[in-house]
C-alpha cells in the first residue's frame, strides 16, 4: 500500500493477506476499512467477472447485529419495508431512513432468528443511529458490530466453485435466502446474494481466523475454473443499476427518489421512524429520480464529484457514477434527473471535468 498511509483506523480485513498476494492495485475506504477496487485493471476485471468466477473481499460490508427480544421491533423502526412476513433464512434489501425520510443507508438485512438480525451495511456509520434508537426507545436489545466478514463469490461459475468447497447443497439456495454450511468444522452463513448481477453467493465468515483458510480453499478449488481475486466492479454495477450509497444517493434523498419504492411498504411499515414523512411525500410522488444514462464520446474520467446535467442553460440533475462499458461501447452512467426531463430518450448535456458531453436518459439499466 503506497498512497494510503496505513494505520489502525484504516482497518485491514480477514482477507487482506490474500488480496495482497493476488496483486491488488488500488483500494477505496468503506466503513473505515480497506475495499479493493482494482486487481488486473477495471476493464480486465469486468470481462473476467462476466465470464468466470471471482472471490471478493467485501469484509467492509460490516454487520450491525441486533440481538434480544426487541430485535425485530428495532429492525422495523429502521425501514419503510414491511418486515412482518420476513422469515429466518431470508435476506431483504432494506432502505434505511431518518425522521425526514432521508436515506441513511441501503443494507441487506439478514434475519438469523426472531431475536437475532444482521444489518449488512453500506458506507455510513449506521451503528450509532441504531444504538441511539435502541437506547432512546429503551429497547431490550444488544446492538454491536460482531467479528463477521463477508466474502463474495461472484460470476457465472460461482455455483460450481461453491459446490466444490461446500458441497452440492449450496446449489439449492434461492436468491436472497441463506443457510448454514460447514467449513472445516465451523458453521458459516451462506447466502445467494452479492453486489453484481452475474450471480453468486456471500459467505458471512464468523471469526477473523477463518478468513484466510476459506480464501485459500476457494482459490485452490477454483484452479480449473479460472478463479481470480476480484472486487465490486464499477462498470458492471452501473450496467446493473446497483446503487452506491454516498455516490448515487445521500440523506437528502428519499427511497422513492432512489428508485427504491419497490422495497417500501410505507402504509403498513408501522413503527418506521420516517413513516409519516414518507407518507406525506408519497402523495405527490418524487420530483426527481435515479435514471440510467448514456454519455456520448470517448472514455469519461472518474466521477469523483457530481457532474451537472443541463438542458441548455437549465440545471436538471446530476450524474453520480459513470464508466466506459466495453460491452455496450458507450459510457454508462447513473444520474438523478428532474421529472420534467426524466423520460426515456431525453437528450441532455453533462458537464464533465473534461468538457461538455451529449447524454441521453435511458428507460432501463443494461443488465
Ligand atoms: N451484500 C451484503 N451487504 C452489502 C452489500 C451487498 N452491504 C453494502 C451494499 N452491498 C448495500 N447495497 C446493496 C445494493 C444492492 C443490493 C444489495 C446491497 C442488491 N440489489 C438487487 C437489485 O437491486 O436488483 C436485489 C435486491 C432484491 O431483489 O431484493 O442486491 O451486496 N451482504
Amino acid at each position: 500500500m503506497t498512497l494510503l498511509s496505513p494505520s489502525r483506523r484504516l482497518r485491514r480485513t480477514a482477507f487482506s493477506e490474500g488480496v495482497e498476494a493476488a496483486g491488488v492495485k488500488a483500494y477505496t475506504v468503506y466503513n473505515h476499512m480497506l475495499l479493493p477496487t482494482v486487481f488486473r485493471s477495471v476493464e480486465e476485471d469486468y470481462h473476467h467477472l462476466k465470464q468466470a468466477v471471482q472471490v471478493w473481499d467485501v469484509a467492509c460490508e460490516r454487520q450491525v447485529e441486533l440481538r434480544g427480544p426487541d430485535a425485530g421491533r428495532l429492525a422495523q423502526l429502521l425501514t419503510p419495508r414491511d418486515l412482518r412476513g420476513m422469515l429466518p433464512g431470508q435476506c431483504y434489501y432494506v432502505p434505511i431512513v431518518d425522521e425526514t425520510g432521508g436515506m441513511l443507508n441501503d443494507p441487506v438485512a439478514v434475519k438469523l432468528a426472531d431475536d437475532r438480525w444482521w444489518i449488512s451495511i453500506a458506507d455510513s456509520d449506521l451503528l450509532y443511529w441504531i444504538k441511539g434508537l435502541a437506547h432512546g426507545y429503551r429497547l431490550d436489545v444488544l446492538v454491536d458490530e460482531p467479528d463477521v466478514s463477508p466474502l463474495a463469490v461472484q460470476g457465472p461459475r460461482a455455483d460450481d466453485l461453491m459446490a466444490a468447497v461446500f458441497g452440492d447443497k449450496v446449489r439449492d439456495i434461492r436468491f436472497f435466502r441463506f443457510a448454514p454450511f460447514d467449513f472445516q468444522g465451523r458453521s458459516m452463513v451462506v447466502a445467494r446474494s452479492g453486489y453484481s448481477k452475474q450471480g453468486g453467493f456471500e459467505i458471512y465468515v464468523e471469526g477473523e481466523d477463518m478468513g484466510m483458510p476459506l480464501w485459500n480453499a476457494l482459490m485452490e478449488a477454483g484452479r480449473s475454473m479460472d478463479v481470480y481475486a476480484g472486487c465490486p466492479n464499477l462498470i458492471e454495477r452501473i450496467e446493473s443499476g446497483l446503487l452506491s450509497y454516498g455516490n448515487d444517493m445521500t440523506d437528502d434523498n428519499t427511497p422513492h427518489e432512489c428508485g427504491l419504492g419497490r422495497f417500501c411498504n410505507t402504509q403498513t411499515a408501522i413503527g418506521c421512524i420516517g413513516r409519516d414523512a414518507l407518507l406525506r411525500v408519497a402523495n405527490e410522488g418524487p420530483i426527481k429520480q435515479i435514471r440510467a444514462m448514456e454519455i456520448e464520446g470517448p472514455v469519461v474520467p472518474a466521477c469523483d464529484r457530481w457532474w451537472p446535467l443541463k438542458d441548455g442553460e437549465k440545471a436538471v440533475g446530476r450524474v453520480s457514477s459513470a464508466a466506459w462499458s466495453p460491452d455496450f461501447k458507450t459510457n454508462v452512467a447513473i444520474a438523478m434527473v428532474r421529472m420534467t426531463h426524466w423520460d426515456d430518450g431525453t437528450e441532455l448535456t453533462v458537464e464533465t471535468p473534461t468538457g461538455l458531453r451529449p447524454a441521453k436518459v435511458r428507460e432501463n439499466f443494461w443488465a
